[in-house]
């Protein structure tokens, strides 16, 4: 197949879920055409079914806002016509969907016919989307789409709790490449890191207000007081700073490692022992995803998705949100030596049932069935 895919080109979630989708398909014979306004951080190499469109957004003193929305109709419009794509997704309602709608109604005026898959990833549904500037253009613009999937059971149900949409919607979850997110030897580095024995925790996450890094700094300040601990944090963004003079103020910070954004992320999980993912939403929990397939156990919140992904008292346990004294119950508990092994192969075996074999053939299924509604939709009448 011919396949467009448009997403955010940057580090979040669901820029990661579609660059490692584009790989994959590329990898399984069809052709991939990236349409986004940066090359992804993942797709710096060259593969001969991979091809990445910029979208240029030309400017005007007149704009105080460039129309973003416009550029990437006009572009999606131009790549499936020369292109000959079979079908275009959309990763993020917001705008991929709607100038997908746009682009798709320019496509029929030309006579190409060509359905539109979206995917809803988290925060494009439960926190930006329903905000009432966005709703009326993302409902709208769901309910266009000729496929549509979530990456959870739960932002299914949210999607139809918040939005009144027709569309039957199809839950595939996130996936993992076993190959590169698997345990290593990496002593070394932990010798450094951690030259006493210590346990290792660790978060990885984009600073966000909704991923709580301060509930990360109170429960590894909890388990401290208890066990030699180390606490190694990747990401940036905005509460970064904040966090930061957090862990002074809670007299930790000689044990905190802020890492800054690391593309390597297999490497510093490979020496952890546990992942903490305090997060007051979270659709599905990728960052946890690839702990799991490092071998690290999860204590997370059971917001949103997580728990379809954390199986609490199996591969790590959950919470209600907020509630640091038992997440510090819980780590120092999974950290225990005669329990971490049994977390640490459950974690793995979990991760496996998500491998990026098992998920990919779900995509192409949809593919499949929105390329024969869309043919068969567009029949010429006899
Ligand atoms: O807010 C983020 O974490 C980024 C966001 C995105 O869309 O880029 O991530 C969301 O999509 C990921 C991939 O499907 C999910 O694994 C994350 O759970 C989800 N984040 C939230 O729901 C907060």
């Amino acid at each position: 197949m011919n396949i467009g895919i448009v997403c955010y080109p940057t580090f979040g979630g669901s820029g990661v879920v579609a660059t490692e989708l584009g790989k994959a398909l590329a990898q399984r014979g069809h052709r991939v055409h990236f349409i986004t306004y940066n090359q992804p951080v993942r797709l710096d190499f060259f593969n001969e079914n991979l091809f990445y469109h910029e979208v240029y957004i030309p400017t005007y003193p007149l704009f105080q806002f460039p129309p973003y929305e416009s550029a990437l109709a006009s572009k999606m419009v131009d790549i499936a016509q020369n292109e000959k794509l079979d079908v275009l997704h959309v990763h993020y309602a917001i705008p991929h969907a709607s100038a997908a709608f746009m682009a798709k109604q320019i496509l029929r005026a030309r006579g190409i016919h060509i359905p539109v898959v979206t995917t809803l990833h988290g925060t494009d549904i439960t926190l930006v989307g329903k905000d009432a500037s966005y709703e009326p253009v993302v409902t709208f613009s769901i309910n266009q789409s000729d496929g549509v999937t979530t990456v959870s059971e739960d932002l299914r149900r949210e999607t139809y709790e918040y939005f009144s949409i027709e569309k039957d919607i199809e839950v595939i979850p996130n996936f993992i490449d076993l190959s590169r997110f698997r345990k290593q030897d990496k002593n070394h580095f932990r010798a450094a890191i951690a030259p006493d024995g210590e346990k290792l925790l660790i978060h990885t996450s984009n600073f966000r207000a909704v991923k709580r890094v301060e509930d990360v700094l109170r429960i590894f300040c909890g388990v401290r007081a208890v066990i030699p601990a180390k606490l190694l944090l990747i990401g940036d963004g905005p509460d970064r700073t904040r966090m930061e003079k957090l862990a002074r103020d809670l007299d930790c910070h000689r044990d905190i490692r802020f890492l800054g954004k690391l593309e390597a992320v297999e490497e510093v999980l490979s020496v952890s022992d546990l992942f903490l993912m305090p997060s007051e939403n979270e659709s599905f929990g990728l960052a946890a995803l690839e702990a799991m397939a490092c071998e690290v156990p999860v204590v997370s919140t059971n917001a949103g998705g997580i728990p379809e992904l954390n199986v609490t008292g199996v591969t790590g346990f959950t919470s209600n949100i907020g509630d640091v004294d038992e997440m510090v119950k819980n780590a120092l508990y999974v950290l225990e030596d005669e329990n971490l092994p049994r977390f640490k192969a459950a974690a793995r075996a979990r991760a496996e049932e998500f491998a990026v074999g098992n998920i990919v053939p779900l995509y192409e299924a949809c593919y499949e069935r929105a390329v024969a509604a869309c043919s068969a939709a567009f029949q010429p009448v006899r």
